[in-house]
Formats: structure tokens, C-alpha cells, sequence
């Protein structure tokens, strides 16, 4: 049998060629190994105040995005988290088993509280909707960033505490961190990520930014004062990155692309990352406009909503039995 991993992805912002190279295409490589859960986190976009239209549009658009790039439908069940009315009441139960110092301790929420003095209470119950998520599904693992390894350990206590004063009811899960891709940084500022939340447009390439305005950016992307392409991340961050990112979307490796461009001058090598960048983004948005509206999208999350509701129903009712809530 294959162990379950389940993602969770959380619909703010816009996806960028860096989310691409550094996790979606890691995604699509594993996709084989194991049994994943892959859904869409909107609940968990609304800790925070949001837009109504804009997390419409991010919810379609994270999808079909993903699927654009390679994620396949059949060897991943997706699922838009909204469409489980179990899950609140799961983690309702989870709530009662949480401590309030064990969530008032969430790196994250305290980062986050601190920078808006009037945060919802969702905001500190978020990692036990986390945890939720995570149980329903008998996760295995957990693929994860470092920034979200504190939740799966959290979710591990609630596990093993409900187990403990109630019976077996749920698998433990373990963090899996995740092997990043490439790291893609911003392009004005190379010595930084490449962020799908950075106010400036111009440093960040968006997976729907037309091919044109994809181009400009990276000519205009900042390098530095010599002349000649060598990776080096501490010296020459801006050439590097366009090295890193020419290297990941052609499956050559870092040498490779420095011998190739050894006789180039900036704007040659700026060129050919631009033509590089375009095609694959010309490529998946084709595939991304067939897909953005379409019934195959309906029927994959209807089919994904139905397995992973079949799975809630049974833990919910397992665990109201357990508590003691029936009749
Ligand atoms: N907290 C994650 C999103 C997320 C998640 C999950 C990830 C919600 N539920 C379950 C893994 C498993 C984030 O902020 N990226």
C-alpha cells in the first residue's frame, strides 16, 4: 500500500514561476510515489480579512494552475476544502482537546497577531483546522516548509492526546520537509524569494503574467557591474538567479548553462532566459484557459469532494461516538 501525503494550498496572492520551480514541479515528480490528497485551503485564507471576488478568482485560478503544470487528476485526489462540511465540526471536537497556550505558542500566530491588533480568533485556531485536514485523510506525511513544520508537530499532540483519552482514532502524521526546488528570487531585489504576496510587480514573474510583460522584467532584471555568467549566489545574486532559472526550466544543470552562455554578454543571456520563461509560459496558460472554466475542473473536484467527504463523515461520526456525543 502507498502512504498518503496530503498538501494543503492556501489561495492568497498569485502563484509565480517561483512557486513553480521551487515546489509545484518538485509536485509533479513525486506525484508516483505516494497516495496524496491535494486541496485547495480556502478556508484557511479567511483568518485574515479577504476580498470576496479575489478569493473566487484565486480558488479557479490555484487549480487550474496546478493542473496547467502537470499536476494529474488521477493520481491525486483534489478537493476544495469549503466543500467538506464535515471538517468544521471535526475540528470543533479538536478544538476541546487544543490547549489555548498550546496555540497562543504558534510561531505564526504570533508573528501574525502582532501585526494587527484587531486578529480574528480564527487566526489562533487556525493550526487546529490544520490538524483537521491532516487527520481526516490518515496522512502519512505531511510535505510541508520549514514555516509550517510547527503545525504537523501540534497536530501530532492533538492526535496522539485524542487517541490516548479516547480510543484509536486517528494515524499519527509526520512532517515531511519538503526537498525544495531551486529557490527562485526576485528579480529587483535578487537577494530575496521571489514572493507571491511582494507589493513590487516588476521583480516577480506571476504564472498568468502575460509572455511580454514576463520578458520585460527579466531584461530589466538587476545583475551587476562585470561582465561574465558564473553562479555565484553571495556575489552575483541577480546573475545567479537568472542562471537558476534558465537551468530549472530547460533540465540543465548549473554548469551546463555556464558554458553555455561563457561568450554571451548580459543581454544575449537575458534574452534567451526571456524566450525560455515565455514558451513555458505560453504553454501552460493555453492549458490553464481550457481548463479555468471548464466542466473537467467541475467533475475533478466533485469526484475529490465526494471521496474526501465519504472519509470525513466516517472520522466525525467515530469521534462523536468516542466523546459521547449521541443519542
Ligand atoms: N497552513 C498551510 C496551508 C494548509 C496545509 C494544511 C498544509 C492548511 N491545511 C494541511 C498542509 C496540510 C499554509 O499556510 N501554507
Amino acid at each position: 500500500m502507498k502512504k498518503i501525503t496530503l498538501t494543503g494550498l492556501k489561495p492568497t496572492g498569485s502563484l509565480t514561476l517561483g512557486n513553480y520551480i521551487g515546489s509545484i514541479s518538485q509536485m509533479v515528480k513525486m506525484q508516483d510515489e505516494y497516495k496524496n490528497y491535494l486541496f485547495i485551503a480556502d478556508m484557511h485564507a479567511i483568518t485574515v480579512p479577504n476580498d470576496r471576488e479575489a478569493l473566487h478568482k484565486n480558488i479557479k485560478d490555484f487549480i487550474a494552475l496546478y493542473l496547467a503544470c502537470g499536476i494529474d487528476p488521477k493520481k491525486n485526489v483534489i478537493y476544495l476544502q469549503s466543500d467538506i462540511e464535515y471538517i468544521p465540526s471535526i475540528s470543533w471536537l479538536l478544538e476541546c482537546n487544543t490547549y489555548y497556550g498550546e496555540l497562543s505558542r504558534m510561531i505564526q500566530f504570533k508573528e501574525k497577531s502582532k501585526q494587527n491588533a484587531n486578529f480574528s480568533v480564527g487566526l489562533l485556531t487556525y493550526p487546529v483546522l490544520m490538524a483537521t485536514d491532516i487527520l481526516v485523510v490518515d496522512a502519512d506525511y505531511v510535505p510541508v516548509g520549514i514555516d509550517q513544520k510547527q503545525h504537523v508537530e501540534l497536530t501530532r499532540d492533538i492526535a496522539i492526546r485524542f487517541n490516548n483519552r479516547y480510543g484509536e482514532v486517528f494515524k499519527i502524521p509526520e512532517p515531511l520537509i519538503t526537498k525544495v526546488g531551486t529557490k527562485v528570487n526576485d528579480l529587483v531585489d535578487p537577494t530575496k524569494k521571489m514572493s507571491k504576496t511582494e507589493e513590487n510587480p516588476k521583480g516577480v514573474i506571476g504564472l498568468l503574467d502575460p509572455p511580454e510583460v514576463a520578458r520585460k522584467k527579466i531584461m530589466s532584471a538587476t545583475t551587476d557591474s562585470e561582465m561574465s555568467i558564473k553562479y555565484n549566489p553571495e556575489t552575483k545574486p541577480g546573475i545567479s538567479n537568472l542562471i537558476s532559472i534558465y537551468s530549472a526550466l530547460t533540465d540543465t544543470s548549473i554548469s551546463d548553462v555556464e558554458a553555455k552562455f561563457k561568450d554571451a554578454n548580459y543581454g544575449e543571456f537575458k534574452r534567451n532566459v526571456a524566450d525560455v520563461v515565455c514558451e513555458f509560459l505560453e504553454r501552460i496558460q493555453k492549458r490553464y484557459h481550457e481548463l479555468v472554466d471548464s466542466e473537467e475542473i467541475e467533475e475533478i473536484l466533485r469526484n475529490g469532494a465526494n471521496e474526501v467527504r465519504e472519509l470525513a463523515k466516517k472520522k466525525y461520526e467515530v469521534m462523536r461516538k468516542q466523546i459521547g456525543l449521541y443519542r
